[in-house]
């Protein structure tokens, strides 16, 4: 199996909600050739409720039925695919690659699954034989330290932790000092849910950094702001004003194997213009999938 078509598998399973309702009707009418009036209309009304966005959803449909204008003979499913592609490919993404230390802090609000990415992409790396980091950057909500060391292990690797109540930005300096001294390429810094609207814990955001700025003038070098699929479209607000005030780099989108509308990192990336770095399909160790644009493409429409 190789590595495209591995992924492209993963992202079928994490699209299984989605492929049930709207994506079995939107294969069978795309692989039907010219499209009548009533199939194009019902077409479109199936990329909407894949959570695909109404841009998204105007660029394709006007490119079928321009392309069908245009030839007797066309291919739906093909020409979807190349438009697809055209939008996701206008956010270049940067790839997860180790140049000396680098410091990575996992951003969101409450419960969207920070703590599970940072478990599963800890393991990722590991499973790339590069050395990890683990910072227990919540000391806010109890359990949050215990949740991440249980992480820890399941994916073998050091978690550097203070107490309950401790001051995350002197845990996030002692993580990244420690990971200098020893050479580790990787620190991943868990923090706790917060909302962009309270504005003491995007301070507290800021304290970290700064005094990550300490050790290491650059870190963080990325800053993933994770997001719920399930929550579709209307967190975007929110992510918008998360990404401006933590200086978010890169997306990660949880739970899309918990959605029906897994079309939806199609208005995410559009909106945020940001990269998405890696999606959650389940709540398993190896359940996060670097994402692929056209992987992703090819288990939507596939
Ligand atoms: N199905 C599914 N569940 C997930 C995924 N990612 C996380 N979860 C679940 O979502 C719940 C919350 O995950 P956490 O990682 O604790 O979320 P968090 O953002 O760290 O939460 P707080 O620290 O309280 O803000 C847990 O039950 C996870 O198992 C995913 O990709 N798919
Ligand atoms: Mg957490």
């Amino acid at each position: 199996m190789g590595f495209l078509s591995g992924l492209v598998g993963k992202f079928k399973q994490g699209l299984q909600r989605t492929q049930d309702l709207v994506l079995a009707p939107m294969q069978r009418l795309l692989g039907m050739g010219r499209l009548d009036e009533d199939q194009l209309l019902e077409l479109e009304d199936l990329l909407l409720q894949a959570d695909l966005g109404v841009h998204a959803t105007e660029r394709l449909m006007e490119r079928l039925r321009f392309e069908m204008r245009r030839s007797a003979e066309i291919d739906p499913k093909a020409l979807l695919k190349d438009e697809l592609l055209k939008i996701l490919h206008h956010v270049p993404s940067r790839p997860f690659a180790a140049e000396g230390t680098q410091v990575v802090l996992l951003v969101g609000v409450n419960g969207v699954g920070k703590t599970t990415t940072l478990g599963k992409l800890a393991a990722h790396l590991k499973g790339r034989n590069e050395e990890v980091l683990v910072v227990a950057g919540d000391t806010f909500r109890a359990a949050a330290i215990d949740q991440l060391e249980l992480w820890g292990q399941r994916a073998g690797v050091e978690v550097v932790r203070n107490q309950m109540g401790g001051d995350p930005a002197a845990i996030a300096y002692d993580g990244a000092a420690r990971a200098q001294a020893k050479h580790i390429p990787w620190v991943l810094i868990d923090t706790a849910g917060r909302l962009h609207v309270k504005e003491h814990l995007m301070r507290e955001l800021d304290k970290i950094r700064r005094s990550l700025q300490k050790v290491i003038p650059q870190a963080p070098h990325r800053v993933l702001l994770v997001l719920d699929a399930t929550t579709g479209q209307n967190g975007l607000n929110q992510a918008e004003a998360f990404k401006e005030a933590a200086g978010v780099t890169d997306l990660v989108l949880t739970k899309l194997d918990g959605s029906a509308k897994g079309g939806v990192v199609v208005p995410i990336l559009e909106r945020l213009k940001l990269p998405i770095a890696f999606v959650g399909v389940g709540e398993q160790v190896d359940d996060l999938i670097p994402f692929d644009p056209e992987a992703f493409v090819e288990g939507l429409l596939g």
